[in-house]
C-alpha cells in the first residue's frame, strides 16, 4: 500500500507545496521524475485538490513557434494576473538554451516571475508517448496552485497525439513551410486539434495553408459537403469560405466546437490576444457540452492504466524477480527448448500470482 510508504520528509515536502514554496514544487517534481520513494503517496495526497488549473497542450512541428507561442501566452496571461505553470518536453528551444540567444533574452523575463514555473523535461515514454510522469508533473503543478498549465511537445510520433489525452484544450501548431495540411491530417493532428494555429504568418504560404485547413475541417465536419462543389464561375476559394462560415454558424446551434484557424506571428505577439480567446471559449464550450467532464473521465481512466504499466514493470524488473527467473531460463533458451515467448508468459504468471 502506498500509504504505508510514507518516507520521513514526504508529510514536511506536501505541506510547503501546498502553503505555495517553489523550492518544495522543484523537489517534489524531481521526485516525481525519478520515481524516489514516496512519489506515488505524495500524488495521492494530492489527487483530491487536482482539477482546478486549465491543462493547455501545444504541439507541433520540431521549430514551428511552439515555445514563443507559450511565452506569448504566458505573458498575456500574467497581464491579467493569472499564474503559469509550464511543461517543455523533448525541448530543443528556448527552454533549454537550445536556442539562438534572441530567444533566450526573451524568455529571461518569465524565468525570473514567481507566477510563472517552467520545467523542462526529457523524458518521454517507452512507446515514444508522454510518459506517466509529465501527467504527474503537471497534475503537481495544478496542485501548486497555477491557473493554467501549458505542456509543450514537439508533434513527432506518438507525444502529439498523447498530449490530447493530457489537455483540456489542444492548440496545434503549423508554420507554412511545414507541408500541407493533407500532412497535417496524416499525422492525426486533425483528430487532436481544438484549435489551429498557423505561426509565422509573416512568410509566405499561411494563407495557402490556412484556406486548405479550414476546407478540410469544413469537409470533415460534414456540413453540406456539396456546397462548393457544383457551382460555376465562383472560385472554391470563397465558396469554402462561406460555407465553412454557415457551417460554424450551425455548428454552433448544435453545441459542436467548430475548430479555429488562427493565423499568428509569435514573434511579435500578433495573434496572441485572440489565441487566448479562442481558447478561454473552448473552455466555456467543454463546460457546457459537458465535453470537459468526459475528457477528465478519460484522462483519469488512461491515468490507471499507465499506473499499472509502471508498477508491473517494476515489481518484475526492480524488484528482482523477473530477473531471476529470465537467468533461469537463458541455458534453455539458448538451446531453443524455450521459446521468450514461453519465458514471458511464465514471469508474467509468476509476478501476477505472487501476494504482494
Ligand atoms: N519569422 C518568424 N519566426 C518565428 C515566429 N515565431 C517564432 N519564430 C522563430 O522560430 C524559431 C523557433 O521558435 P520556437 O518557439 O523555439 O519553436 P518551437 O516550436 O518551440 O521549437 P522546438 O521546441 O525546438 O520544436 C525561433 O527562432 C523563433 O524566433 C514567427 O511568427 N515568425
Ligand atoms: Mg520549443
Amino acid at each position: 500500500m502506498i500509504t504505508n510508504e510514507i518516507p520521513p520528509g514526504a508529510r514536511e515536502l506536501l505541506d510547503r507545496l501546498r502553503s505555495g514554496h517553489r523550492l518544495a514544487l522543484a523537489r517534489a517534481i524531481s521526485m516525481v521524475e525519478n520515481g524516489k520513494p514516496g512519489f506515488e503517496w505524495l500524488l495521492h495526497e494530492i489527487h483530491r485538490e487536482l482539477g482546478r488549473a486549465q491543462r493547455i497542450g501545444v504541439t507541433g512541428p520540431p521549430g514551428a513557434g511552439k515555445s514563443t507561442l507559450v511565452s506569448g501566452l504566458t505573458r498575456e496571461l500574467r497581464g491579467r494576473g493569472e499564474t503559469v505553470g509550464i511543461v517543455a518536453v523533448d525541448p530543443t528551444s528556448p527552454f533549454t538554451g537550445g536556442a539562438l540567444l534572441g530567444d533566450r533574452i526573451r524568455m529571461n523575463d518569465l524565468a525570473t516571475d514567481d507566477g510563472v514555473f517552467i520545467r523542462s523535461m526529457a523524458t518521454r515514454g517507452s512507446l515514444g508517448g508522454l510518459s506517466t510522469s509529465t501527467h504527474e508533473v503537471a497534475d503537481l503543478l495544478d496542485a501548486f496552485g497555477f491557473s493554467r498549465v501549458l505542456l509543450e511537445t514537439v508533434g513527432v510520433g506518438q507525444s502529439e497525439l498523447d498530449i490530447a489525452g493530457a489537455a483540456d484544450t489542444t492548440v496545434v501548431v503549423l508554420v507554412p513551410e511545414s507541408g500541407d495540411s493533407i500532412q497535417a491530417m496524416k499525422a492525426g493532428l486533425m483528430e487532436i486539434a481544438d484549435v489551429f494555429v498557423i505561426n509565422k504568418a509573416d512568410r509566405p504560404g499561411a494563407d495557402r495553408l490556412a484556406q486548405e485547413l479550414e476546407l478540410m475541417l469544413h469537409m470533415r465536419m460534414g456540413e453540406g459537403g456539396s456546397a462548393g462543389a457544383g457551382h460555376h464561375g465562383v472560385s472554391l476559394r470563397s465558396v469554402g469560405r462561406s460555407a465553412r462560415e454557415r457551417a460554424k454558424e450551425a455548428a454552433a446551434q448544435r453545441h459542436e466546437w467548430a475548430i479555429p484557424v488562427l493565423k499568428a506571428i509569435g514573434q511579435s505577439g500578433e495573434g496572441v490576444a485572440e489565441l487566448l480567446a479562442i481558447i478561454d471559449g473552448h473552455t466555456g464550450y467543454l463546460e457546457e457540452s459537458g465535453e470537459l467532464s468526459r475528457r477528465r473521465r478519460a484522462r483519469l481512466a488512461d491515468r490507471v492504466r499507465g499506473v499499472v504499466d509502471r508498477l508491473l514493470r517494476r515489481w518484475t524488473w526492480s524488484d528482482g524477480r523477473g530477473e531471476e527467473l529470465l537467468a533461469g531460463a537463458l541455458a534453455e533458451l539458448e538451446t531453443g527448448e524455450l521459446s521468450p515467448y514461453e519465458v514471458g508468459d511464465r514471469i508474467v504468471r509468476a509476478i501476477t500470482s505472487s501476494t504482494r
